[in-house]
């Protein structure tokens, strides 16, 4: 292939809203289907919710009343007694199902999932299974009715979280607080009756449900046995319905891809507060809060636009769903912090969502540099660090560029050679969010194998300087603090099990003005809440705060003149572990 340069010129934005391939029409659940219809139907279903690619999650229950974690402050922050009896006061006078059905459209999702019953047994339907539901409160208002029916008119897809644990049953084994506690006469084949009547009972009453959203499975009390019965009673159901890999116990942990082995039921992956990896092989599904707390929290921390949307692309660009979590107030409302939030990003991808809705990851994986997906014959570039100097370098592709367009106005040159494909944009018509870059190709983009995209040596202020951490694991220098500002994608600094805070200190040499942090936490994220100090005149200063890391987090913050400057992980689940710790100022990234 010769060498070509195309120049674009400044192309006003064409958005086409992606045109969904329309939604399965439900299968009637008597409809005898033989196996091979059956599984057309169920893999077209999968696709289906695979080219939704952006869901809006739904924790919510009495316990919104308290401002508490849903289910895990049970018997923790409060006490069970008084827990057990929010529900009394329960009264969400302010719910509209169709003003939350119309935040989630002007947020641009096109899947909502609630929470019908989480790990507190509560259930925000009128079941006729138990009395421990919304009929029970001055309410008394079927929520999984209204918020089924306003999706329908909002043309939303509806899906409903049900917790396979409960820690309110009498005959679930496990009580709270969190599972640790033991009821004194369990049945856990009644309550496996209980768990089939009530998921029936959702589909049949609220159906055609699009996605089934277990969780709780961890515990000891369900097996695989009850996992894949339930699955497949479900499916006799309504066999278009997907099911996530929590109704079996394949998932592996917060990663939650599924250990390969046909005992793990479930159709989707499902990676929780973290980024799933690359994978096109296996439908996969990213949940992430808004905030730190999945059910409402007051004042709780919301991530920031740039956040949420790096996060969108990030995970859509590893041929992911996004499923995001807005936790609403005790009188029915979503906080107007975070419907403000959610609209923000609506109308960012009223801009950009062309690459976002019904297409897949790849063919350039997620990096530090941004993300990529594609349709038929186009490329999308979601461009988030441009190099310092030069333009964006991606590794060739056969198929050659006809056309390249930035979706939002700007100059695009594009050179194409048997190289590299080098892209770039005047700095000042970039997004700071995210570029976006339609490339068309003469092939379908699909069949371009997906590639990593080169890492560019960071320029990092704090390459190679010293540094050191308040803890090392097993003091061992594979894993020391200098691991984490070696621009080596391969090495980390690791500590031990069991920490939960730990800081890592770098001395930059000299006073340099930096004003963006690069942090690559991996598939690790065992980071909860973070903060990034300099040192002025002797005083550590907090110029940034954080809550979740995972890979290639990037931030920025308000330049400022320092030499010595601080990470400091506030909360972790287990033993931090970054690869990079990079710092970079105005001029040079
Ligand atoms: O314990 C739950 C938690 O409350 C929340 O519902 C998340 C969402 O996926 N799932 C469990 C934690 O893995």
């Amino acid at each position: 292939m010769s060498s070509r340069t195309m120049v674009i010129g400044c192309g006003l934005a064409v958005v086409i809203q992606a045109v969904l391939p329309c939604l399965i029409a439900p299968v009637d659940a008597g409809e005898n289907l033989d196996q091979a219809a059956r599984e057309t139907v169920e893999k077209r279903a999968v696709r289906e919710f695979q080219a939704r690619r952006f869901g809006m999650f739904i924790h919510w229950g009495p316990v919104s009343l308290r401002g508490t974690e849903i289910g895990w402050s049970r018997g923790a922050q409060v006490p069970i007694e008084e827990y057990d009896q929010l529900y009394k006061r329960f009264n969400p006078v302010s719910f509209d199902a169709d003003a939350w059905a119309r935040l989630a459209t002007d947020t641009g999702v096109k899947y909502v999932v609630i929470t019908s019953k989480h790990h507190d047994g509560f259930c925000l339907w009128d079941s006729q299974y138990t009395d421990y539901d919304i009929m029970a409160t001055p309410f008394k208002r079927d929520i999984l009715a209204e918020l089924s029916d306003a999706c329908r008119r909002h043309d939303l897809n509806f899906g409903v979280y049900y917790s396979l644990c409960d820690w309110h049953h009498p005959d679930y084994p496990r009580d709270s607080p969190g599972g640790r506690g033991r009821k004194p006469h369990p049945d856990m084949p009644r309550y496996f009756e209980y768990v089939k009547n009530q998921t029936r009972e959702i589909l049949q009453r609220y159906g055609p449900v699009g996605v089934l959203w277990f969780d709780g499975e961890w515990e000891q009390p369900w097996t695989s046995q009850y996992g894949n019965q339930l699955y497949r009673f479900l499916k006799e159901i309504q066999p278009d319905v997907v099911i996530n890999n929590r109704v079996s116990k394949g998932r592996a942990g917060m990663q939650g891809t599924t250990r390969q082995s046909e005992l793990n039921a479930g159709d989707f992956d499902t990676p929780e507060q973290r980024i799933g990896g690359f994978n096109r092989d296996r439908p996969w599904e990213s949940c992430i809060t808004i905030g730190r707390q999945w059910s409402w929290k007051p004042h709780d921390e919301l991530k920031s636009l740039a956040e949420c949307i790096q996060t969108l692309v990030r995970t859509v660009g590893g041929d992911g769903n996004l499923l995001l979590n807005v936790g609403p107030m005790p009188d029915g409302r979503i906080e107007p912090r975070q419907a403000d939030r959610l609209r923000e990003i609506g109308d960012w991808l009223k801009k950009y969502g062309d690459g976002v809705y019904g297409t897949r990851g790849g063919p350039f994986k997620p990096g530090g540099w941004g993300a990529s997906t594609c349709r038929g014959h186009n490329i999308y570039l979601y461009v988030i660090n441009w190099p310092d100097e030069g333009p964006l370098v991606l590794p060739p592709v056969s198929s050659n560029i006809t056309q390249a367009m930035a979706l939002g106005g700007g100059g695009v040159t594009v050179k194409q050679d048997d190289d590299a494909i080098r892209v770039s944009i005047p700095a000042n018509e970039r997004d700071p969010i995210a570029t976006v870059i339609r490339l068309t190709l003469q092939d379908s983009a699909l069949d371009i194998e997906p590639m990593d995209v080169p890492r560019l040596p960071s320029e990092s202020l704090t390459f190679g300087r010293a540094v050191k951490a308040s803890n090392v694991f097993l003091g061992m220098n594979q894993f020391a603090a200098d691991k984490a500002v070696d621009d080596d994608a391969d090495t980390r600094w690791a500590t031990d099990e069991g920490v939960s805070k730990a800081s890592l200190e770098v001395d930059l040499g000299e006073p340099r003005v930096v004003n963006r942090v690069y942090i690559d936490e991996r598939q690790w994220n065992r980071v909860r809440r973070f903060e990034l100090q300099v040192n002025q005149n002797g005083q550590w200063r907090t110029v940034l705060t954080g809550t979740t890391i995972g890979a290639d987090y990037t931030a920025t913050f308000k330049p400022v003149l320092t030499r010595r400057v601080r990470l400091r992980v506030l909360e972790a689940t287990n033993g931090p572990t970054l690869y990079e710790f990079q710092l970079f100022g105005p001029a040079t990234r």
